[in-house]
């Protein structure tokens, strides 16, 4: 098969399961236990390998543990990997995010919601893995496609979906939006709109942490933060500035990679020149970790370890979750563009469905007690909706609130009146 740098070739998309490095091509992606089990490593724990003999100039050797799931033989019996109400509590949160993702397509065609809607249907395994393991005063950052982790880390339903309908009762007042989840009280520092973003909001958060412990001798702080981005957002410069500096000081941080093949239209593969995101990590000195993100106990088993790393002092980790997005990129994405077979491949690995098979194969739980979990997420979300719906919009004098550059020339006019009254706001280029 020609390079994938051929002329033919970089028109059409790579196939999913290739990545070609001039003429020598590996499978990659589509099945990679399978075909490229040197991508998913070695069955060695987390940890940096000191200094390679072989090779002096090279400080830590690569490492990859998600084979560390396979040790703790996730079809055995004898030792499940989760108790009964872990299992269901991992279902109801996976639950909780699928069906409040589906509410808010309706509402936002029903024209209940303004601006762009990233949903975040399909990856529901990655929030609920390292979520669900945190403390509330645990740090998360996430991007626009925030709806989700904002919930695992509870926040209520009713307070993201009354955010998204622009509502006072939103947990930004209305004033945030879709990509702009934040909330004080469980330490969601936030959605962020451009990609990278969050990273060094993150990674700050992260040294808040470490100084407060070994500066400040406050004891308590053992805070981690988990920080929440794309595959696209990794070929981004402040990505590499933040592994830097979490690993030049041992920063209590998770960095996990939510790889669903693509950033809007561009394939992952065609957009990076070595597109195994995890082995950035070893590169600046910290370990690197590749997982399924469609499977949620393999992300906890990951989890339990990068965070407990983090919280015992000894330093970051970055881990990619190999997911798949099932919409398109924002609700306005007709999402035509991806192989019709690429996206039955990912469906067909539901993460909702596994969990649930998995539990039912070990006597973990019965049908009726999922469709209890489902009934009562339904309810939660109906109710959500008729919160944000019957919620007051925010008032007018809350628009420039926390504005911080003088107004005028921008919603205000040297009247101190709001220029939006002006009668001829909407016609033409409003005079600014
Ligand atoms: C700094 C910046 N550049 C460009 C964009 C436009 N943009 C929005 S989403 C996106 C793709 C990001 O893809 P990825 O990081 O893989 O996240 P995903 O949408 O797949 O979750 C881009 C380039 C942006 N938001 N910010
Ligand atoms: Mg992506």
């Amino acid at each position: 098969m020609a390079s994938a740098f051929s002329a033919t070739k970089f028109t059409q998309p790579l196939p999913v399961n290739t990545i070609s490095s001039g003429s020598q091509e590996k499978n990659f992606l589509f099945d990679p236990v399978k075909n490229s089990p040197s991508f998913f490593g070695s069955a060695r724990k987390l940890r940096s390998h000191k200094l390679n003999q072989a090779n002096p100039h090279r400080r830590y050797a690569i490492v990859s543990v998600s084979d560390v799931v396979k040790e703790k033989k996730i079809k055995s019996s004898s030792s499940p990997l989760i108790t009964k109400e872990e299992g269901l509590e991992l279902y109801e949160d996976m639950v909780l995010g699928r069906a409040f993702e589906d509410m808010c397509a309706q509402m936002y065609y029903r024209g209940k919601m303004f601006g762009f809607v990233h949903l975040y249907n399909g990856q529901e395994a990655v929030s609920t893995g390292f979520i669900k393991l945190l403390r509330q005063d645990d740090y998360v950052v996430s991007t626009y496609r925030d709806h989700v982790h904002a919930l695992s880390k509870g926040v209520s339903a009713r307070a993201v979906m009354s955010e998204l309908f622009g509502k006072t009762t939103g947990c930004c007042r209305g004033q945030g939006g879709s990509m702009h989840m934040f909330s004080k009280e469980h330490n969601v520092l936030g959605g962020f709109a451009f990609i990278g973003e969050g990273i060094p909001v993150a990674t700050g958060a992260a040294f808040t942490s470490k100084y407060r412990r070994e500066v400040l001798k406050e004891a308590n702080s053992d805070q981690v933060t988990v920080a929440f981005f794309g595959d696209g957002t990794c070929n981004n410069g402040q990505f590499f500035e933040c592994l830097n500096m979490a690993a030049l000081w041992k920063l209590p941080i998770v960095f996990v990679v939510e790889n669903n093949l693509w950033a809007i239209g561009m394939s992952h593969l065609r957009a990076t020149s070595d597109p195994q995101i995890w082995k950035k990590g070893p590169a600046f000195g910290m370990p690197g970790v590749h997982v399924d993100g469609m499977d949620v106990l393999k992300i906890r088993e990951v989890a339990k370890e990068a965070v407990g790393r983090a919280r015992r002092g000894e330093g970051p980790t970055l881990v990619e979750c190999e997911t798949y997005r099932f919409r398109g990129h924002s609700l306005a994405d007709p999402d035509e563009l991806r192989d019709p077979a690429e996206k039955a491949h990912y469906a067909a690995r539901d993460p909702i469905t596994t969990l649930k098979k998995f539990m039912i194969e070990q006597s973990l739980a019965s049908e009726a007690e999922f469709k209890a979990i489902e009934k009562k997420i339904d309810e939660i979300v109906e109710d959500a909706v008729v919160f944000a719906d019957e919620s007051p919009l925010p008032p007018r004098s809350q628009l420039l609130e926390n504005v911080f550059a003088d107004p005028k020339g921008f919603g205000i006019g040297p009247d101190g009146r709001y220029r939006c009254e002006d009668p001829k706001f909407t016609q033409g280029t409003a005079h600014v």
